[in-house]
């Protein structure tokens, strides 16, 4: 049963900052590490209500800021699929996390127990882990602290990936069921990813050295690990994985740094050869950013729409050979920022949609497709296989040889394949998968498609909020005559596409343009700015 005075002891030892104002966003909370102790230990309390409202299923809780620099962190809570959590708790996070007094949480938090109906005398549980950030550590005890308040049954994942914790979720919540995910420790997870990957590339080519740039991050340690299950399959050859060195998470290296820079992580100047693949993480290894340099040296980069075109064409072939094409349909998600390039090059292959910027939106459209193929250009992104489709695969008769090899290879990929969330060394090693049953490298997987060039541009402005979007943030609605002065500048640029949307995720407005020449991607992109100013 719930104590009262025990949450007002904590809760006092927890206050919040009277100044700051917190918002649980697409990405949860986040914001300086040092700022969050208060909103960790109401997100405890919140995480065990979520349990119990859903009869005790174990909800999870990942302490991380991604990509951004180290000084800052953040909080999401997962749902018991390993999911995102439900929309309409982040608007009671955001509450519950901006109550200015004890006394004011505590009356909100009846408040909200009796709106929700959340029956207190429900068990709960709750599963946590955090990524390797110095602030990680205080803040996890401000979270346990929560926990132990809410009388919540807490279980510490410890140092670990995003998508390890979505795993850990849903493997937790299905334990014992006809729908088990797999067993629900890390050892469950490595074992799950190398077992399918072995299989997969059995009998293929001897696979060449890749290397990953670790971010300096908690992919490192867990690459590290996974390097011991994959033995000889595939050698990884791990650079910045220096996560105990103050300052240099996600500095100058990782998934985001290549994808806004288009370079090359200068740390892996002396070290990636010509013609080698490497590939990026972010901070908490849910992203993937794949490059190589060219015989000449030159950088070329593939990102999360290359690597949603090569994905998403291996698996239209592999139902085609199963025999499946006319039970098992394949879609692509996209979003705005995708390149025209590939969604040209996906269109004329499968149906593709697009949707608003943010995973969540990305993956509930994935979920409309017998076999959904999600990625956003910065590299987050996954395959998901409805139930249906995964019964189909597991009763259908192959009736040639052929099939029955196509038809295994479907399987095993819902095995390798992370389909809670977006997983860079799940994806990682899917795409090694694809290179070595087409005998691609990284030229040829380039070559799929040429991108458009293309600029993306932020911009300051005195209030984002005034800048609403339709049709999947691809036009504005407001202010009232701006889409119109888009229109009319896009129109004299060849191959011209732009668009203006407010981010979520920090106070600015980003715009995006694509041309055909790269001029005139820059001129595009700096004039609709100009509009915007
Ligand atoms: C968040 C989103 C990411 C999106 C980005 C856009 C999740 C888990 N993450 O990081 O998918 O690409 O925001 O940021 O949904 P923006 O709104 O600032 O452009
Ligand atoms: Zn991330």
């Amino acid at each position: 049963q719930l104590s009262i005075d025990d949450i007002r002891v904590l809760c006092d030892a927890h206050s919040k900052p009277l100044e700051l104002h917190f918002q649980y966003g697409t990405a949860g909370f986040r914001t300086l590490g040092n700022t969050l102790d208060s909103v960790l230990f109401r997100v405890g309390i919140l995480a065990g209500l979520r349990s119990k409202r859903l009869d005790g299923k174990t909800i999870g809780v990942m302490v991380t800021a991604s990509h951004n620099p180290e000084a800052d962190n953040g909080v999401k809570l997962v749902d018991p699929r390993g999911e995102m959590l439900e929309a309409a708790w982040e608007t009671h996070a955001t509450v519950l996390a901006n109550a200015s007094t004890t006394d004011d949480f505590l009356h909100a938090l009846d408040l909200f127990v009796r709106n929700v109906k959340i029956d207190l005398s429900k068990p709960s549980r709750v599963v946590y882990a955090r990524d390797t950030r110095p602030s990680g550590v205080a803040l996890i005890s401000s979270l346990e602290d929560g926990l132990k308040a809410i009388g919540a049954e807490a279980r510490d994942a410890g140092v670990t990936t995003t998508p390890i914790l979505h795993y850990l979720v849903k493997a937790i919540n299905t334990k014992g069921t006809k729908e088990s995910y797999g067993d629900d420790s890390e050892d469950g997870y490595f074992k799950k990813l190398s077992d399918s990957f072995k299989k997969l590339v059995a009998g293929r080519p001897k696979i060449t050295p890749l290397v990953i740039d670790c971010a300096n991050g908690v992919g490192a340690p867990i690459a590290a690990k996974l390097v011991e299950y994959l033995g000889e399959s595939i050698p990884l050859i791990l650079e910045n994985t220096s996560i105990t060195t103050l300052g240099a998470l996600n500095n100058a290296c990782g998934a985001d740094f290549v994808k806004t820079m288009q370079k090359l992580p200068p740390s892996l100047v002396e070290v990636l050869k010509p013609g080698q693949r490497a590939c990026s993480l972010d901070g908490d290894a849910d992203r993937l950013m794949y490059y190589y340099l060219d015989d000449r040296g030159y950088f070329s980069m593939l990102d999360g729409d290359k690597i949603a075109a090569l994905v998403a064409a291996f698996i239209v072939d592999l139902v085609k050979l199963a025999g499946l094409e006319s039970t098992i349909k394949v879609g692509v998600v996209q979003t705005a920022y995708a390149n025209g390039a590939s969604t040209r090059y996906l269109a004329k292959r499968l149906p593709v949609k697009c949707v608003p910027t943010g995973v969540k939106h990305l993956h509930h459209a994935a979920e409309h497709y017998n076999i959904g193929v999600y990625f956003e250009a910065n590299g987050h992104g996954t395959v998901l296989f409805s139930p249906q489709a995964q019964e189909t695969l597991a009763n259908h008769e192959p009736s040639t040889p052929a099939q029955s090899t196509a038809l295994n290879h479907l399987v095993n990929l819902t095995h390798l394949i992370n389909q809670t969330v977006g997983d860079a060394l799940s994806d990682m090693l899917l795409v090694e998968v694809v290179l070595a049953h087409k005998s691609y490298t990284g030229v040829e997987w380039n070559s799929l498609y040429a991108d458009l060039p293309n600029r993306l541009v932020k911009v300051v402005v005195s209030d984002r909020n005034a800048f609403r979007t339709e049709d999947a943030e691809r036009r504005l609605i407001s202010p009232s005559g701006l889409q119109a002065k888009i229109d009319e500048l896009v129109r004299r640029y060849d191959g011209g596409r732009s668009f203006v949307r407010p981010s979520g995720t920090e106070d600015v407005v980003r715009v995006y343009a694509e041309a055909i020449l790269k001029t005139q991607a820059d001129e595009l992109a700096f004039r609709v700015a100009g509009l915007v100013y």
